[in-house]
């Protein structure tokens, strides 16, 4: 091929998941291919036969697989304490929404990741994150939603930019000060949302600690009416949104979260038929979190087939957080979303892909092996995406490529 520098990186001899939309082949499979890479980026998937030897670095893979760096577009990475206790009560018979009045839920989290230092929280996810990097993950979600006041979420969203910065991974925050009203404002739900829309949301985003803004709307956490009022406060600042809803009921957040353009609505296991129809006009990306759906032992399965009739993107990921889904492994939620809720392993794939690229506002750059995307890459001792899908805990990660750089 003409146009190869000598400081081109040329991975060569792999077949490549490319999840490029615009080739044929179930997962956008290509064989005897190479991939080109300068500056961190995809520049060409040529045909193996067109390289010329002499310029770039080339490295041959063995005939391992290639696939995207894996996204995980919804976690609450960041968060002290353990509810460990709170599940072991949960099994024994007391229902989450009696846990969450009574104190316990969020506010137990909300209450140990106040006390804790911001030093004691960066270590704590530094943890988390490398769980989800063994994986194969090079960019994720992280929410904030445990600090509840300015401090608190300035605390966690800080270590969220820490992480980016001492780690070979891209983070995408999220402010989710509307995940629950704090104890201090029990019964005034209004007034807690006053000072989110008034003094958070503004201090924290000129500060640049974060790049989208989510809520809890729900019976136990926000109505549509206070979670609109904290859109409106995002749309006048031009803050992309998103929104937890119908995890639990149908209140029409998803709704909600498409008249306001949202990036995505997630959980909707309780989504109707007028939700996903207007998801699909808005192009808001459906995020599955079905580590949660298990965890809480739910029934009602999110209405893929109509998803997928109307062609809604739909994500797949992690939820990682104390309460309701304490899985650090994007394997495993690939897994459940097949298993529960009838993903084909394309799908599920896609999900952790392209779709969730999309749910992060990232669609034209990342989640793609096609020119122009990052160089974000995960290469596999496999034959075949099916098998990380199959069999979640034998994780045949050989390398992970984060812009173009072999990472330990
Ligand atoms: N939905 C969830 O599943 C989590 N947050 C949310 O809005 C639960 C978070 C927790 O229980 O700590
Ligand atoms: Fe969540």
């Amino acid at each position: 091929m003409s146009g190869q520098h000598d400081t081109d990186i040329i991975w060569h001899n792999a077949r490549f998941a490319t999840f490029d939309p615009n080739r044929a082949e179930p997962y956008g499979l290509v064989d005897d291919h190479a991939l080109l890479v300068r500056d961190g980026k995809i520049i060409a998937i040529v045909p193996e036969s067109t390289l010329s030897s002499d310029k770039g670095k080339h490295i041959d893979l063995g005939g391992r697989l290639v696939t995207p760096g894996l996204i995980d577009c919804h976690t609450h990475l960041v968060f002290g304490g353990s509810r460990a206790q709170e599940w072991e009560q949960r099994l024994n018979g007391v229902s989450y929404q009696t846990i969450s009045a009574n104190g316990g839920g969020i506010n137990a989290t909300v209450q140990a990741t106040r006390q804790a230092s911001e030093e004691t929280l960066l270590q704590l996810a530094q943890q988390r994150l490398e769980r989800l990097t063994r994986e194969g993950v090079t960019l994720l979600e992280i929410k904030s939603g445990y600090g509840l006041d300015a401090e608190n979420e300035r605390k966690m969203l800080r270590v969220a930019q820490r992480l980016a910065e001492q780690n070979a991974v891209e983070i995408s925050p999220t402010l989710l000060a509307a995940h629950a009203v704090p104890a201090d404002y029990k019964g005034r739900a209004d007034d807690y949302i006053t000072l989110v829309c008034e003094q958070i949301l503004p201090e924290l985003w000129q500060e640049g600690l974060f790049e989208s803004v989510d809520a809890f709307c729900e019976n136990v956490g926000f109505t549509p009416e206070q979670t609109e009022r904290v859109f409106v406060a995002a749309e006048c600042l031009g803050i992309p949104v998103k929104g937890h809803v119908e995890q639990l009921s149908s209140l029409g957040g998803a709704e909600l979260v498409s008249r306001y353009h949202g990036l995505s609505a997630d959980h909707i296991e309780y989504l109707t038929a007028e939700g996903v129809a207007a998801m699909a006009q808005s192009g808001t990306v459906a995020v599955l979190l079905p580590g949660a759906f298990y965890f809480l032992n739910e029934t009602q399965k999110p209405p893929v087939a109509e998803l997928r009739r109307l062609g809604v993107p739909m994500a797949v990921a992690t939820d990682y957080n104390p309460g309701t889904s304490p899985f650090a492994s994007i394997h495993l939620a690939m897994n459940m979303a097949c298993v529960k809720f009838g993903l084909t392993p394309e799908e599920a794939w896609q999900g952790v892909t392209r779709h969730a690229a999309s749910a992060l506002g990232r669609g034209k750059t990342h989640g793609q092996l096609a020119p122009g995307f990052v160089a974000d890459l995960a290469i596999w001792d496999a034959q075949h995406p099916v098998e990380m899908v199959y069999e979640p805990g034998r994780n045949p990660l050989w390398k992970r490529i984060f812009r173009g750089e072999e990472q330990a």
